[in-house]
């Protein structure tokens, strides 16, 4: 639960969006930042995106699994595992205006947070390559400094061929999201990360390590060593035990350093993107508007010619010719909010192509958001109006 200090009231919180592969800590990291800021009384919100997590040792203010039973959804659509994850996060990516609205007027009370913290699904993909992933993230960074911590299992990566494949899945989650991104060597506790940080400063010490794992390709390692020097340059790397604490004031200070660079750089980044996208839909829009005038056209020329058949004039013989003489009616559809946020997750879902996850709930995630899923809203709205009633009650008492 968030802490209870009086933070500066004019500055934003930093959103920290914890992303890695299953098991390099994440969560452990989520319960750490909980228990450090809580007790240096540093006020804080948290949102768990993970549906399938049992056990949370740390108590956050907005959890996917109150909202969407991913059981029930796999049961229900005859999902795996990993379809019944990326769907049910899905259903919240649908709603995540409303959390948003949750997080914002939290910002704007007396006590706002520093930090907002967001534990993401275990399997990395379901969160880095699912359309929910990309609403949910983008909705974060359009309203505050949105940063991603991209958290490394350090033991597993002391070979020089993993730390490569993990660096190289880093540097692709940079280039998606193009937010500022930290990594976090975590579990140093069982293996200090020095040579991470000799590697990533040193190409030819990565090189010589390299070297001596026989069975690798050298050339093209070897030049995806060197692609990725110019990647380290960008970004801060900092080395953390959520076990046992350590390394957690660097976290909180590379966090605070990426706020600047998201303030900088990024945030004109995605502005830009977002005004090109705001006159694409504008442009879509009018295009619609266009369409459907002309259906109406053709339609109530089509009645005229029926009314008088000697009617003529360019609008009868393009009712009697014209393509559009077949039609019944205007072809549009309706585009309310939930109709463009499925267009959203079709669309960025198919453009995921076939990774991992995907391949078993190909169709499926596009499917669940429609109709059938009114039900699962119908809840969701009911746990919002709740939280919204809890936020109330916090800010009456302040
Ligand atoms: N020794 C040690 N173990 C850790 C650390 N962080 C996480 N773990 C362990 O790694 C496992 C996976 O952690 P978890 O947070 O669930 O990973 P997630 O899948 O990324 O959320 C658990 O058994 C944790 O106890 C750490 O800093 N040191
Ligand atoms: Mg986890």
């Amino acid at each position: 639960m968030a802490g209870t200090s009086v933070e500066s009231a004019a500055r934003k919180p930093v959103v920290a969006i914890m992303i890695g592969m299953a098991g390099s800590g994440k969560t452990t990291l989520m319960q750490r930042l909980h228990a450090d800021l809580e007790a240096a009384s540093s006020a804080f919100y948290s949102i768990n995106l993970d549906p399938a997590v049992r056990n949370l040792a740390y108590e956050p203010d907005i959890d996917v699994r109150e909202t969407v039973d991913y059981k029930g959804v796999m049961k229900q659509y005859q999902l795996g595992p990993n379809g019944g994850i990326l769907t049910a996060l899905n259903l919240f990516a649908t709603k995540f205006d409303q959390v948003l609205s949750l997080v914002e007027r939290r910002v704007a009370s007396e006590t706002p947070p520093a930090h907002v913290l967001i534990d993401t699904p275990g399997q990395i993909e379901i969160f880095t390559w699912s359309a929910s992933g990309a609403v949910i993230t983008e909705a974060l960074a359009a309203s505050l400094p949105t940063v991603i911590v991209y958290v490394i299992d350090t033991p597993r990566s002391a070979r020089p061929v993993t730390f490569m494949s993990n660096m190289l899945y880093a540097c692709s989650i940079l280039y998606k999201f193009r937010l500022p991104l930290v990594l976090v060597f975590n579990k140093t506790d069982v293996l200090p990360a020095d040579f991470a940080t000799e590697w990533m400063a040193d190409c030819e010490a990565f090189q010589a390590a390299l070297d001596g794992e026989k069975a690798y390709i050298g050339s093209l390692s070897r030049s995806m060593a060197l692609m990725l020097d110019e990647f380290y340059s960008q970004l801060r790397a900092v080395h953390v035990s959520a076990l046992t604490g350590d390394g957690v004031p660097e976290l909180l200070d590379a966090l605070q350093t990426c706020a600047h660079e998201y303030q900088e750089s990024y945030a004109v980044d995605l502005a830009a993107r977002r005004a090109k996208r705001d006159a694409e839909a504008a442009e879509a829009a009018r295009q619609s508007v266009q369409r459907l005038e002309q259906d109406r056209a053709e339609e109530a020329a089509a009645h005229a010619g029926a009314a008088t058949p000697a009617a003529s004039g360019p609008v009868a013989v393009a009712a009697a010719g014209g393509a559009g003489a077949s039609r019944v009616g205007p072809t549009l559809t309706p585009h309310g909010t939930r109709a463009v946020d499925r267009d959203a997750l079709a669309e960025a879902d198919e453009a995921d192509g076939d990774g991992p996850v995907r391949t078993d709930v190909d169709g499926d995630a596009d499917h669940d958001t429609g109709a059938d899923a009114d039900a699962e809203l119908e809840s969701f709205r009911a746990y919002l109006e709740q939280k919204r009633q809890d936020t109330r009650a916090a800010d009456g008492e302040t």
